[in-house]
């Protein structure tokens, strides 16, 4: 990390000054784009969806790695996160998934965000507080089966058509919907969507321009289901949407996230010593253990205690409690303090997937980057080579 620390394009502060630090490869963001690219017919366009902060991996450098790669949209949950985009200076197309309050569509309309509409009354809400000579581009969605966000019944969808026609600053652009099984092997729920999603869309008098369905599993599954874009989330990260279909993804995909510390001392207990709160955990014999600076404040949490971790290319276990900001891990033998420890992504020969710690914590691989937390710096790499980093702890973001 020394050359880190003195990296050329980084102001001081982009610096951090702890060894716990997050790699997003940038080149697997791009490859994993390209590859999902050519599986689409030319005029499928690429959503790239970079909500949650791209899924813990920096919502800007994402962004832009996906635009280079080829998507023309992007994707947030909520109108904040479509906003940082814009001051980052996106220029592309940006959809608000989530719901948006009415009183704020002057926001939107003025950062050309488009926003998602779902009930009818919501378009009287913001026609009464929509400025003048205002245009405010809308997606409507439709709830097929998930049960979340939605309109439901075509005589709403009718009439919210007919409302949004009635209004020159409202503009329809898109419809959409969203999958809740596309990713398991079973596919009569996803069929059954998929067909009240297409009555849905015969009742509207005019088409909108864009419409899109699929999430990377149906992207990567069902082609019927492309219609004008497909929404990339999961698979853009390099990561498979469920562990059901990872064995038959047609594509090759690249985890872009890695999760790396340092040992900050190396002790030698005697048979019977402890380690951490509670002291539950006891040397069986006499021990050298590690200490690392990353704890469940950074999202590597408690839950994680005997999970693995590398050193030197080999698989040590954490032991004992796993404390706010540090852990501990019992190590073959003596190693030197500063000795590097990768707690996701590849040492050597060796390889700690996101799917591995999300089994140990008993939930899906989306969720393992989401939780580690912004004080953990993203250090960003290109061709081998770190091209950014950003540490918010400092408000570093330093262009890439
Ligand atoms: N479209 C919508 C509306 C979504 O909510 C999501 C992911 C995606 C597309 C991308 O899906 P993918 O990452 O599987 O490609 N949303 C969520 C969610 O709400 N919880 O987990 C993933």
């Amino acid at each position: 990390m020394n050359g880190l620390r003195k990296c050329g394009n980084v102001d001081e502060k982009g610096l951090f000054y702890r060894d716990t630090w997050a790699e997003v490869d940038l080149d697997s963001i791009e490859s994993n784009v390209r590859r999902i690219r050519t599986l689409l017919p030319e005029k499928v366009d690429i959503i790239a969806v970079v909500k949650a902060n791209a899924y813990g991996h920096g919502d800007i450098k994402i962004a832009n790695a996906a635009i280079r790669a080829g998507a023309t949209m992007l994707a947030v949950a909520f109108l904040d996160e479509g906003l940082s985009l814009r001051r980052k200076g996106v220029s592309v197309p940006i959809l608000v998934l989530g719901a948006s309050r009415a009183e704020d569509v002057n926001v939107a309309a003025n950062e050309n965000i488009t926003l998602t509409v779902f009930q009818e009354s919501w378009i009287e809400q913001a026609a009464a507080v929509l400025l003048p000579g205002k245009e405010l581009s809308l997606h409507i969605k439709v709830d097929s089966g998930m049960g979340r966000l939605g309109v439901r019944s075509e005589e709403e969808l009718q009439s919210m058509e007919a409302r949004l026609k009635d209004d020159p600053r409202f503009r329809l652009t898109g419809m959409f919907t969203h999958f809740a099984t596309a990713d398991e092997l079973d596919g009569h729920y996803f069929q059954k969507q998929q067909a009240r999603f297409e009555k849905m869309i015969s009742v509207l008098t005019t088409k909108p321009a864009c419409i899109h369905t699929s999430n990377s599993a149906a992207a990567l599954r069902y082609p019927g289901a492309y219609f004008s874009a497909v929404r990339l989330g999961i698979a853009m990260y390099g990561l498979a949407p469920s562990f059901e279909i990872k064995p038959s993804l047609p594509v090759e995909l690249t985890e872009a996230f890695s999760l790396h510390s340092r040992l900050t001392q190396v002790k030698k207990l005697q048979k019977g010593d402890k380690v951490s709160y509670g002291a539950t955990y006891e040397a069986a014999s006499d021990e050298w253990i590690g200490t690392m600076p990353i704890g469940y404040a950074d999202g590597w949490l408690r839950r994680l205690q005997g999970q693995e971790v590398l050193i030197n290319g080999i698989r040590v276990p954490i032991v004992g409690r796993i404390c706010m900001d540090q852990c501990m891990v019992r190590l073959p033998g003596e190693v030197p303090v500063g000795s590097a420890v990768t707690l996701i992504g590849k040492q050597q020969e060796e390889r700690i997937s996101i799917d591995e710690i999300a089994a140990k914590l008993e939930t899906i691989n989306y969720e393992v980057p989401c939780l580690i937390s912004s004080r953990v710096p993203r250090v960003y790499k290109k061709d081998g080579k770190i091209v950014a980093l950003n540490n918010p702890i400092l408000k570093g973001d330093c262009p890439s």
